[in-house]
């Protein structure tokens, strides 16, 4: 007995550690990238944190590429991001919510391995409510790292579908801050900041989504624009009939803290097509397609409804290109899929 017992072993950077060993060929490239993501986070939960005290709340006066207004936490978390990633000097090319144009790091051409997407901070609405928020990220890997020469290569190199990822996660500033991430065709797994050592700890090892839960979690104001499938899921959820409990509604409005509980407690969290956005809300290379890895590799599904095709399939046409989503519990998913394509 020396008193430690009980105290947590597995920190974040020793476990992308391990995962690097598991791989004989690997260079450190990717565990000297996650290690950028980590600070990242922890600076931007810092900055999170202290929003009340600092004056970092409310609006910076400018509007995003999606038509948006930026908080000042929005900039400030990109700025913090962009920075110690580009410096770990291992991605040749950024995608961020925050800006409509790639963010190209051209001294990184032809050595680079990876490019990252990510959204600083999502659910920004809820921010100055003090309601949990997040950082999501995907990670490729550069097919042909020596011939990246210009900024359009670094794009063309960015456009792959989820399934090709490298690594999926994000990071939400709750009650707690956790970091949940999966390597692809790994398991996920989600630690918990401790500040009083600065370390993430493994609290939430192979996270494992059940395969029914009974809880929905959609922006039913939009009830009126939905198309007939979505809305006979809805209905059918609130009145399952036979004398079934119906579901359960939970929706927070920050996709970081909606899809963590539907990992953890099961259910379908979606953002679907409707009449007034084609594609729904979400855009597929920073939300959409990292949050599927994270359900799919966790035992869960993640669709893109009418689309009939699972998200992780999607190659994207644009950076910023939005899909509808349904993501959760297997076998509610399936039933989706099965009202979007009867067989
Ligand atoms: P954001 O990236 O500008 O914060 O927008 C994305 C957010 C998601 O976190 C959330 O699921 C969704 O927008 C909520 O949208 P709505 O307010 O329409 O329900
Ligand atoms: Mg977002």
């Amino acid at each position: 007995m020396n008193g430690l017992e009980g105290i947590e072993k597995t920190t974040l950077s020793r476990f992308i550690l391990d995962e690097q060993r598991k791989n004989p060929a690997a260079q450190g490239d990717l565990t000297l990238l996650l290690s950028g993501v980590q600070t990242a986070c922890k600076i931007i939960e810092s900055c999170v944190r202290r929003a009340g005290i600092a004056q970092l709340y409310g609006l910076a006066g400018s509007g995003n590429v999606q038509g948006e207004d930026q908080k000042k936490l929005d900039i400030l978390a990109n700025d913090v991001f962009k920075e110690h990633v580009a410096s770990t000097g291992k991605v040749c090319i950024m995608v961020s919510e925050e800006e409509d144009e790639p963010i190209i790091v051209d001294n990184a051409f032809g050595t680079a391995k990876y490019a990252i997407a990510f959204d600083p901070l999502d659910g920004s609405s809820n921010i100055d409510a003090n309601v949990s928020i997040g950082t999501i990220f995907s990670i490729f890997r550069i097919p042909n790292p020596a011939e990246i020469k210009t900024a359009a290569d670094a794009t063309k190199a960015i456009m792959q579908p989820g399934s090709e990822m490298v690594v999926a996660g994000y990071c939400m500033f709750g009650s707690a801050t956790n970091m949940v991430l999966t390597f692809n065709g790994g398991k996920v797994h989600g630690f918990t900041l401790d500040n009083t050592i600065g370390e993430f700890l493994m609290t939430h090892p192979n996270i494992s989504i059940p395969k029914d839960c009974h809880i929905y979690s959609v922006n039913e104001g939009n009830l009126i624009l939905w198309d007939e499938q979505t809305t006979t899921y809805i209905n059918k959820v609130k009145n399952p009939g036979d004398g079934k409990k119906p579901y359960s509604a939970r929706y927070i409005g920050s996709m970081v803290a909606d899809v963590h509980r539907t990992l953890l407690y099961g259910g379908v969290f979606m953002y679907p097509a409707d009449k007034k956005t084609a594609n729904g809300k979400l855009r597929l290379l920073y939300e959409a397609a990292p949050m599927a890895m994270l359900l799919e590799n966790a035992g869960g599904a993640a669709s893109s409804g009418a689309l009939n095709k699972r998200i992780l399939d999607i190659v994207p046409s644009s950076i910023h290109q939005r899909v509808p989503v349904f993501m959760g519990s297997y076998n509610d998913i399936n039933y989706i899929n099965e009202l979007y394509h009867p067989k």
